[in-house]
């Protein structure tokens, strides 16, 4: 009964707004534009695998008034994933950067969403299928 809700709770969702719009991300950055800044995500190492330790790097534009650390919250869509945030210190001027791991769900599904914590940013995210 737990094992059915929990693969219940795993199942991929067919909603549109779940698929990736950062499969980029597994040969280069990413970048949008939210609320007058330019947003721009890369990971490390490429392409992006499971249960390997990776660096997530922010980089914003304009970056002022921002704080010195940023939380990146690592999801899958529609699903109930145990939380998984990465503490993003920021290195220089407009650049944040942390290490976080991304497990191998259950239900086989690859598709990830980090999203930035930040009210001032907009919260953006980004998705994208991981490799392996
Ligand atoms: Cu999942």
């Amino acid at each position: 009964m737990a094992l059915l809700a929990m693969m219940t709770l795993c199942s991929p969702p067919a909603r549109p707004e779940t698929s990736a719009d950062c499969n980029a991300i597994n040969t280069g950055p990413c970048t949008k534009q939210v609320r007058q800044r330019m947003v721009t995500l890369e990971i490390d190492p490429k392409p992006v695998r499971h249960m390997a330790e990776l660096t997530f790097r922010v980089t914003l534009d304009p970056c002022t008034e921002l704080p010195s650390i940023l939380l990146l919250d690592l999801g899958m869509p529609g699903m109930m994933m145990g939380k998984n945030q990465v503490t993003m210190v920021r290195k220089n001027s407009c650049n944040w950067e942390g290490k976080g791991i991304i497990v191998r769900c259950m239900s086989g599904g690859k598709t990830w969403r980090a999203t930035i914590l930040s009210p001032e940013l907009g919260n953006p995210s980004f998705t994208f299928d991981v490799r392996d």
